[in-house]
């Protein structure tokens, strides 16, 4: 379902979208290699020769793209994290379905995967197909366009490597396995992360995309629609989100900003939200209640360039995530398909 701002009660925008003007204040940053994944022979400038105007294009493309930056952000952020969990970085979750089986794009928790997400990836595969055919990857325009739309908005730069090969299949049901919900425990959440080879920094730093960005009534409402109110969430901040929340059984639009302070921003707020009661999702919430994630909260909460820094360096790993090469992947040439679709 397509989430549309008039569904957000603007009494928790505190500052608008449209301070943030889509202006890009990207600093070219050239941090030296750290990261050494098995297969991975990505490299920074890997379409120098083949596709030069690759990073112009894409960057182009973002910022042409109309609506609230962050809005734009948080959309295809979302849509890079769950690519990278389901698959492995393999733009499988860009797969529509065929007739034979449905793909991640129609299993139940990509509902909120916003089609604007979908639109730029389309809208940037169109004019890279004109300026080198069939030479750029669909996951390496993800990768690329996540890095560009998080420093559109004030997070972060870092390396982006290049060199995936897309994926050539999709499937719903392992949807489920691999991505959190907002239900669920550290522990749970822990396992996911590790089996990724993340460890427990990372999982807090990377849960910092929740900086920017909405979540549906759904996901969070069994915290307010009791009696009494999850005690971990500020009184005033549930009275907010009840009166959001009113006939989203209806409305399924109805959603409210994961950091009501600083919607627009990337920046630590999400940390600060929490020792202030006001983490949305139970998931959020629980990395300060739990002692093992509490410290990391805590340190991202005082210090803005520990969690930039940290999430620039846990998204390069994120980018890695079962990278696809030649043997196991292709050059798609349209994001929504593989190459050959009926196999
Ligand atoms: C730690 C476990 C995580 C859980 C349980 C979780 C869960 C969720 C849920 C339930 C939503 C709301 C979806 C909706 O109702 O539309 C959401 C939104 C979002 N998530 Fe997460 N998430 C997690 C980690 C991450 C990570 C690691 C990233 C990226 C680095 C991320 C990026 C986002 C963004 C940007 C949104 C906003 C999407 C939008 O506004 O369209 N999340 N997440
Ligand atoms: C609150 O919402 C949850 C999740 O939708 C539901 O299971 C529960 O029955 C609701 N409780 C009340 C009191 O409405
Ligand atoms: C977490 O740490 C605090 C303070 O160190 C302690 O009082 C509390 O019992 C701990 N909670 C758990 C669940 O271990
Ligand atoms: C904040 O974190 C950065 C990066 O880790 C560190 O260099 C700096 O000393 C920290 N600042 C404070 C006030 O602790
Ligand atoms: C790495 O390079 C080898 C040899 O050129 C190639 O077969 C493989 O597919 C590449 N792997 C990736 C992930 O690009
Ligand atoms: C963006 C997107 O493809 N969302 C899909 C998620 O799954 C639902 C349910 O199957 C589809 O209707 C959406 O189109």
């Amino acid at each position: 379902m397509k989430a549309s701002y008039s569904g957000i009660d603007i009494r928790l925008m505190i500052l608008t979208m449209s301070s943030f003007p889509p202006v890009f204040f990207l600093v070219l940053v050239f941090i030296p290699c750290i990261l050494s994944a098995p297969e991975a022979n990505l490299t920074a400038d890997y379409y120098e020769e083949t596709c030069p105007d690759f990073s112009k294009i894409v960057r182009e493309a973002v910022s042409a793209k109309e609506g609230p930056p962050a809005r734009i952000a948080a959309g295809i952020l979302r849509l890079f994290f769950h690519d990278c969990f389901l698959e492995g970085c393999d733009a499988s979750v860009l797969i529509s379905k065929n007739p034979l089986h449905e793909s991640e794009r129609d299993n139940e928790i990509n509902h909120s995967l916003t089609e604007d997400a979908f639109e730029i990836v389309t809208t940037i595969k169109t004019a890279l197909e004109k300026s080198c055919p069939g030479v750029v990857s669909c996951a390496d325009i993800l990768a690329q366009s996540t890095h560009d739309v998080v420093t559109m908005v004030g997070g972060p730069t870092y390396e982006v490597k290049l060199g995936r090969k897309d994926g050539r299949e999709s499937k719903a049901h392992k949807v489920g396995a691999n991505l959190p919900l907002p239900h669920h425990t550290t522990n749970n959440m822990v396992s996911l992360f590790e089996r990724k080879g993340f460890t427990l920094k990372e999982m807090v730093a990377l849960s910092g995309g929740h900086t920017i960005g909405i979540a549906h009534c759904k996901d969070f409402i069994s915290r307010i629609n009791g009696t009494e109110p999850d005690p971990d969430l500020d009184a005033q901040y549930a009275e907010v989100l009840k009166g959001v929340c009113k006939d989203y059984t209806v409305d399924d639009t109805k959603a409210s900003f994961l950091d009501p302070v600083t919607p627009g921003k990337f920046d630590n707020m999400y940390y600060k939200n929490m020792e202030k009661g006001m983490g949305l999702l139970a998931s959020d919430f629980i990395l300060f209640k739990d002692n093992s994630t509490k410290p990391f909260v805590e340190l991202y909460a005082n210090n803005e360039t520990a969690f930039f820094e940290d999430f620039a360096r846990a998204m390069e790993k994120l980018g890695m995530v079962g990278v696809k090469g030649d043997e196991d992947g292709e050059v798609r040439l349209r994001c929504d398909n593989p190459n050959n679709a009926d196999a």
